[in-house]
């Protein structure tokens, strides 16, 4: 069995990495617009910065990014050219709610989504919507302190609402939250969350990710009621842990690890909060506060698909003494000693990619969709301005191979594949322009300048035979 006749080969980007017109079109601010590029990216504690406003000794990437938001048209033909059949990305809360609590929709918000929709489906790219990709509204977050307050379910809600009805007819998969484990390692970027000196920083974390799954859930529950065609999936980022030996005590701990991330996945597609989870949570005296219908919310609204981002395995060991940190990654793992590094430290493991999707599977027997998958690396483009990027295709070549292994040989059950920054973009992690995934060269530097010109890198070519030989074509 190969790959389905229908299988979704395409790309991904987010709003904040890669629209740029922050303020264009009635668009309100987010928190992902008042993190800088550099060291103070990661504000946890509110003290520790000026969080709530940008300034003048600062950088911020998300407010041109790549500009996308004027030059979609022309990204958009450079995809169907590469024989996109699905186009991941993900709306801006902001430009459909300013600040999140407005009654009524911002118009032009909604009009630039339908017209980027309107252009994917003139070439038959199929658009995989995140509804809510790390981003949240400052107002929201000032207000409320964001996904602490349960009164962030009722605005999510509210903006799933807009844009289920509006899209209906255009739009058919979406995803809840992009990483939703994420809020756990990156609480303001991941989720607008910040902490007080002296709070519990992990109380905060949980009670603020029960309110999204349960906006999760409630938002599944809306769409099956505005289409019920719609298929709704929740997002992991994913990648499995290793035990550092064959210790027990080392094995124990990869379970806990991975445990802390399907913490997430369990509730949104079994519908309950696992029984080690409840035990944990108890043992670290969390205390959640679940609303009286929160059970019968997440129990009766279950995802219909899995999807994850995968860069990496990760690895950990019992033994305090064992501490060979890898920088780069946001996950802290143990550097494997069988693997080599990307130039920001992250390991790379094609056969972890097989190891994932199986367990994944194994644990869920629910369609999967592979939606975000790359190397970041520096590109230097030659004198006529190209990019060989071979390294970038060696490691997409090997990461495909072993997802269709996973098909052919473990019978995994995959719905598409979307590498993630089909076009170069602003870092997530870092705020860096440097740091790239594209297939499609984009100039401008970590400082901010360039022409923004596109062009394409050699893996533009390569790519384009991999989806029109459905993967048969790896060479
Ligand atoms: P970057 C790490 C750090 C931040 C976001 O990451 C991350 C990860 C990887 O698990 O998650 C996703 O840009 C995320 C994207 C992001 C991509 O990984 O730091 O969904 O927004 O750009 C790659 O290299």
């Amino acid at each position: 069995m190969a790959l389905r006749e229908d299988f979704l080969w395409g790309g991904a980007t987010a709003a904040n990495q890669c629209e740029g017109g922050y303020k264009d079109g009635g668009r309100g601010l987010a928190n992902v617009d008042v993190a800088p590029h550099g060291k103070d990216r990661f504000p946890v504690l509110a003290g520790k910065m000026k969080m709530f406003e940008c300034d003048d000794n600062h950088y911020y990437p998300s407010h041109e990014a790549i500009d996308m938001y004027h030059h979609y048209k022309e990204d958009i033909k450079l995809f169907a050219e590469m024989g996109f059949k699905c186009y991941r990305l993900s709306i801006a809360w902001t430009r459909i709610f300013p600040t999140g609590l407005e009654e009524v929709p911002n118009e032009e918000g909604l009009k630039f989504y339908e017209s980027l929709f309107d252009e994917c489906l003139k070439y038959g790219i199929e658009p995989l919507v995140t509804i809510c990709h790390f981003d949240v509204p400052m107002y929201l977050v000032e207000k409320y302190g964001a996904w602490r307050d349960r009164k962030l379910v009722e605005l999510y809600v509210k903006y799933c609402e807009a844009i289920f009805t509006r899209f209906k007819g255009k739009v058919k998969y979406w995803l809840t939250f992009n990483e939703i484990n994420m809020i756990l390692h990156l609480p303001f970027i991941g989720a607008g969350l910040y902490i007080e000196e002296g709070e519990n920083e992990e109380q905060i974390k949980y009670q603020a990710a029960h309110h999204q799954l349960v906006a999760s859930a409630l938002a599944t529950k809306l769409a099956k009621e505005i289409n019920p065609e719609f298929k709704i999936g929740c997002m992991l980022a994913a990648g499995n842990t290793y035990s550092y030996t064959c210790h027990p005590n080392d094995v124990w701990k990869s379970i806990e690890k991975d445990r802390e991330n399907y913490f997430f996945i369990d509730v949104q597609s079994r519908g309950e909060y696992p029984a080690y989870a409840i035990k944990e949570l108890e043992r670290k005296g969390i205390n959640i506060l679940i609303g009286e219908d929160d059970k019968k919310i997440l129990k009766e609204n279950t995802v219909d698909f899995i999807s994850f981002s995968y860069y990496s395995s990760r690895l950990t060991s019992a033994d305090p003494k064992v501490d060979a940190q890898t920088e780069g990654n946001v996950f802290a793992t143990l550097k494997n000693p069988y693997l080599d590094s990307s130039e920001w430290g992250w390991q790379i493991d094609p056969l972890g990619l097989r190891i994932t999707m199986n367990s994944l599977y194994d644990r869920y027997q629910k369609p999967l969709f592979i939606v975000e998958n790359g190397l970041g690396a520096v590109d230097t483009p030659d004198e006529n301005g190209y990019v060989n990027d071979y390294y970038r295709i060696d490691y997409l070549r090997e990461h495909i191979k072993a997802m269709i292994d996973a098909v052919e040989l473990d019978g995994v059950d995959l719905l598409g594949y979307t590498p993630w920054g089909c076009i170069d973009l602003v870092s997530a992690g870092t705020g860096e322009m440097k740091k790239r995934y594209g297939f499609i060269y984009v100039d401008k530097d970590n400082g901010g300048k360039g022409t923004l010109k596109r062009s394409k890198k050699k893996s533009f070519d390569w790519y384009k035979k991999v989806i029109a030989s459905n993967g048969k074509d790896l060479d």
